[in-house]
């Protein structure tokens, strides 16, 4: 068993690269300038793509001299990134380019993303800045539970903790039985995976009969996917660890984006390498700061692809406050869903991230649940199935009937809509190593029979 870390106590400051992280904001707002004004140019010189659209609305480089400048260029959608599959919108010659991956496409062709030298240095940099936020150190023992195949997140962490100095076991995804060895005799103190797979991770420790406090662990860092701060409270608690969350996408750079510091209240972007947007998702004006928008994303040294006002579909906030920390990049608070994620159910929005609200105010409801929408007879219909937790399935009927009216009341009141609600038993919904997937729609398929 290897020595037990202290557990953390009070918020470890230490910061990557103070001097870019805790730049005055006028400086770093004439540094973005001059990156767009250099990113811009090079678009309309390298790739055709842009130059194309750039030329349709009427811009040319020119005319971007300011960081608001911007928003006379147009908009990149994931549509355009796959029109151009795969190495249509590369900025670099391919022998510039070290190392390729691809998005999770869910339809059709992935979207590839390319890096030279230079970008993957930054990559592990801008890594390895949230992870030293987060509290990483070079003692560190850190056990990457996310997947390497063509995905961001595995490499994207790999190369960020390395570069931290920190002993890195590529675990990759799945195989929990091995997981559970890893951590245990390995000592890990650092885990990295999505926040769905580190419940999972959790229940299957508690099968194995492995107490959590025996282990080293002290840290976790979680990110790929949307999660609550319940959530992150059940993790917490669950492993007596300190977990922070870290955005990013595959089209912009994968994760690195943006990253908690030992505060936990939103996530410092890297705006000296990305100048984020947020805008009304239907007639792309910018927001307030502090209202809920969405995040365009422009990359300001990407140089293998870089992409112009990309539009992540990601739903969030900015708050520009100082922090405690002091670092002074603004950051964006938890991602509350995607605007491509929202199910119109006879005409009313609904997101998954609602029924994830609702749930996690109930002791007995599991936060595992499935989305399935049908149609019948021209009629949409949802229904929400939930799993409950072993004690109430085992015996207790007259509280399963109370938990389901509750439930019920909270979860029409919070999509507006009546929902078929079903309560499964524990452990019957499928459990993800990955990143979550919380619908079913077959509304253009075969209504399933069970
Ligand atoms: O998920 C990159 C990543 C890997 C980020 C590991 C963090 C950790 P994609 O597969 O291209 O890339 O998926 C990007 O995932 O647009 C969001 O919708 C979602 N997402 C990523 N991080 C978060 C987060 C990676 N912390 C898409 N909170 C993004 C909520 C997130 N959603």
């Amino acid at each position: 068993m290897p020595a037990m870390i202290e557990k953390k106590s009070k918020p470890d400051i230490r910061i990557w690269q103070p001097e870019c992280e805790c730049m005055e904001r006028s400086a770093l707002e004439a540094l973005q300038a001059e990156r767009l004004r250099l990113q811009v140019e090079r678009v309309w010189q390298h790739c055709p793509y842009y130059a194309a659209k750039m030329r349709e609305a009427g811009v040319e480089p020119g005319q971007i001299r300011t960081i608001d400048d911007v928003r006379r260029l147009p908009v990149t959608t994931k549509a355009d990134l796959r029109d151009n599959y795969p190495f249509g919108i590369f900025a670099s010659p391919l022998k510039d380019v070290v190392r390729l991956h691809a998005s999770t496409g869910t339809t059709g062709k992935p979207t590839v993303v390319g890096y030279t030298r230079d970008d993957m240095q930054v990559w592990s940099d801008l890594v390895a800045r949230f992870l030293v936020a987060g509290g990483l150190t070079n003692e560190d023992i850190v056990q990457i539970a996310f997947g390497y195949g063509l995905f961001t997140g595995g490499f994207g962490l790999h190369y960020g903790a390395e570069r931290v100095g920190a002993t890195v076991i590529p675990a990759s995804s799945g195989n929990t039985e091995r997981q559970i060895m890893i951590l245990r005799d390995f000592g890990t103190t650092a885990l990295v995976c999505t926040p769905t797979y580190a419940v999972y991770l959790g229940e299957a420790l508690k099968q194995a009969g492995v107490d959590p406090e025996q282990l080293a662990l002290r840290l976790g860092f979680f990110g790929g996917e949307f999660w609550t701060h319940a959530i992150r409270a059940k993790i917490e608690e669950l492993y007596g660890i300190t977990a922070t969350d870290n955005y990013g996408l595959s089209e912009v750079v994968g994760p690195g984006v943006s990253g908690e510091c030992p505060y936990q209240d939103g996530m410092h972007i890297a705006e000296d390498h990305f100048l984020v947007e947020v805008v009304d998702p239907t007639t792309l004006e910018p927001v307030p700061i502090g209202e809920l928008g969405e995040l365009v994303i422009t990359t300001l040294s990407k140089k293998a692809n870089p992409v112009i006002r990309y539009r992540t579909r990601d739903i969030s906030r900015l708050n520009s406050e100082p922090c405690a920390c002091g670092r002074t990049m603004r950051r964006m608070a938890k991602v509350t869903g995607r605007t491509d994620d929202m199910l119109i159910i006879r005409g009313v929005n609904v997101f998954p991230s609602q029924i994830e609200h609702v749930l996690l105010q109930f002791e007995d409801a599991q936060p595992h649940y499935l989305l399935v929408v049908t149609r019948e007879r021209q009629m949409d219909q949802l229904e929400v199935r939930i799993e409950v937790s072993e004690y109430l399935f085992s015996d207790q009927m007259r509280q399963l009937h109370d938990i389901r009216e509750r439930l019920q009341r909270k979860i029409d009141s919070a999509l507006g809509i009546r929902a078929k609600l079903t309560l499964v038993e524990p452990g019957s919904l499928e459990r993800f190593t990955g990143k979550a997937k919380r619908v079913l729609d077959l509304r253009n398929s075969e209504i399933p029979k069970n």
